[in-house]
């Protein structure tokens, strides 16, 4: 029965998927993520992602960036530690893969997207990383829209989890659909594509859509409005990822951080509203929502 395996995911069913935190633990314990983002124009997707990673209680952060923007990326961003990537107009090229491979031996999640921008030599970048990356993996944004027509199921070759996260405009670029056909049947439109798939799919907007390849699916209670501006997918990329690399399987990772993002924006409302919030406003309060679960 297709309801029985739909779920309204509040504060007790976020508490339950909260990862176990050793007091003795080290950096090492709590995993290293690598992120894959940016591009020039778009060198804020990165810092958010790689900002919201450091807040999401993972050990280390790495953020991987096309070369032309290495040296933004090490000004703006304290905590994670940067590897520039060779580019093509700006853009990661597909050399870049040999790099990212042998970075992945020592990392434990991989996110990619954020701010990337599009190039058939990123297209073909992530495909191959779809089958080949030996970690956890999220994709959001022009990760999601390089795979854009991407017919055999994405899921097929991995053994690691895979979580992407379309916001309605990516999720039409993805299925084919229209943006009024997919936010009239949110949830079963996430639910087949996750099942089709044998993926993790994260549908985004007001009560944000999570699918398991099992076909489980959670509707997120957090948010408000004051997400409805720029940068706030690409925190939430940051977070999942992050979360990932703290050991959490695909579904839990996506529906906790899907929670606790939510709720950060909740509590950033708390003192100032909702209008003109920043995606930079999330980040002190990433913790905070996490504290209310321990
Ligand atoms: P419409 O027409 O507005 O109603 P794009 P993007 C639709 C990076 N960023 N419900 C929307 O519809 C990202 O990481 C960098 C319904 C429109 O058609 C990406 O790599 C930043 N419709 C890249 O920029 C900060 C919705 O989707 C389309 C919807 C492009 O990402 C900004 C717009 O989406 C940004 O994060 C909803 N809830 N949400 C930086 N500082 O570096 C969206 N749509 O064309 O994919 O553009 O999301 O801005
Ligand atoms: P993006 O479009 O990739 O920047 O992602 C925007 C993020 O903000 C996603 O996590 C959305 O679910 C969330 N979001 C946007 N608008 C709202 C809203 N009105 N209520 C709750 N969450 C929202
Ligand atoms: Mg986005």
């Amino acid at each position: 029965d297709f309801s029985t395996n739909v779920h309204l995911l509040e504060k007790v069913e976020a508490q339950a998927l909260l990862p176990d935190r050793s007091s003795s633990g080290h950096k090492g314990t709590f995993g290293h993520l690598l992120i894959v983002a940016g591009s020039p124009g778009k060198t804020g997707a990165a810092v958010l992602a790689g900002s919201a990673a450091e807040r999401s209680g993972c050990g280390l952060v790495t953020v991987a960036v096309p070369d032309a923007i290495h040296d933004i990326i090490e000004v703006k961003l304290t905590e994670a530690m940067s590897c520039p990537l060779p580019s093509v107009d700006g853009l990661i090229s597909l050399q870049a893969e040999v790099q990212i491979e042998q970075l992945l031996t020592q990392r434990q999640s991989l996110a990619i997207g954020p701010g990337l921008g599009q190039s058939s030599g990123l297209s073909d970048l992530i495909k191959s990383l779809v089958k080949s990356a030996p970690v956890p993996m999220i994709i959001d944004a022009d990760g999601i829209n390089l795979l854009a027509g991407q017919l055999e199921p994405l899921g097929e070759h991995r053994e690691q989890t895979l979580i992407l996260t379309p916001h309605p405009g990516e999720m039409s670029r993805l299925t084919g659909l229209s943006v009024s056909e997919i936010e009239a049947n949110r949830l079963v439109v996430a639910q087949e594509f996750a099942v089709k798939h044998g993926i993790v799919l994260l549908l985004k907007g007001a009560r944000t859509v999570i699918a398991a390849p099992d076909g489980r699916v959670n509707i997120n209670s957090t948010g408000n409005d004051g997400l409805s501006s720029g940068g706030n997918g690409d925190v939430l990329t940051g977070l999942i990822g992050g979360l990932l690399a703290q050991g959490l399987d695909g579904f839990s990772a996506a529906s906790l951080g899907a929670w606790l993002h939510g709720r950060a924006a909740e509590l950033v409302a708390a003192s100032q509203g909702t209008a003109g919030m920043i995606a930079s406003d999330l980040l002190c309060q990433l913790p905070v929502a996490r504290q209310e679960l321990v």
